[in-house]
């Protein structure tokens, strides 16, 4: 067994809480409000997409500040990895949040989502700080490819729930859920745990402490991100 499934067991409870959260169970059985569907949407766009419109909306820039944070593992992948495979995982997930974002603002226009009028939101703000501050050169390979991971994997966990065979997820949300909730994305995040379990057998157990800490921080953020998207800030 490796960490992370360490950590799995040891934190069950927090994981079950940032992807088996009320906005995920709202979607699953079918009684998710869509105001707040159309609020996590906007809250997921890019930022740099709206820059014409929305230049300080807070709103947007998750994926913006995810994309750039996924370029530096990347480079942390090259400098540090004592394998190179790795750097083509990464650089596969990079290519697929191209069309990450060109789902977004695609669903934006099917909703009619105005991306001028979105207000700054605090959690997602929060949550771009701690990911920006996981860019730093002085963070190691180690703890950022946890953060990818966890980041990654609360996502596919979260919506492939709502897929599921007993699930009641309304049509018009399976297309969302399948983008993160499909087997391809869920091998892809196996592939980055096995990365990650990787990195940490051979990592000092202080810096293996600096991880799980990471991979706890991650679950916060992400369990306030859902808060805010139904409705809180
Ligand atoms: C808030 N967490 C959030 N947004 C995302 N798009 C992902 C994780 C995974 O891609």
């Amino acid at each position: 067994m490796g960490t992370i499934e360490t950590w799995m067991m040891k934190h069950s409870l927090l994981f079950a809480g940032a992807t088996r959260h009320p906005f995920i169970r709202s979607i699953r059985d079918g009684t998710l409000h869509l105001s707040a569907f159309k609020r996590w949407l906007c809250c997921g766009l890019p930022y740099w997409m709206v820059q014409d419109h929305a230049y300080k909306e807070q709103d947007y820039i998750f994926v913006s500040a995810f994309v750039p944070f996924v370029a530096s593992v990347l480079l942390k992948a090259w400098k540090e990895s004592d394998d190179n495979s790795d750097m083509e995982i990464i650089l596969n997930g990079l290519a697929t949040l191209e069309g990450e974002l060109k789902w977004f603002k695609n669903e934006a226009s099917k909703w009619g989502i105005s991306l001028s009028s979105s207000v700054p939101l605090k959690a997602n703000l929060d949550y771009c700080s701690f990911v920006e501050s996981l860019m730093s050169s002085d963070v190691e390979y180690t703890v950022a490819i946890t953060a990818y991971w966890a980041i990654e994997a609360v996502y596919q966990a979260s919506y492939s729930h709502c897929l599921e065979e007993d699930s009641n997820t309304p049509a018009e949300l399976k297309e969302a859920c399948e983008r993160w909730g499909n087997d391809v994305f869920g091998q892809y995040c196996f592939s980055l745990q096995q990365i990650a379990n990787r990195c940490l057998a051979k990592a000092p157990d202080d810096l293996v402490s600096k991880a799980e800490v990471v991979f706890l921080r991650v679950l916060k953020h992400e369990v306030e991100f859902w808060n805010m998207s139904c409705g809180g800030t």
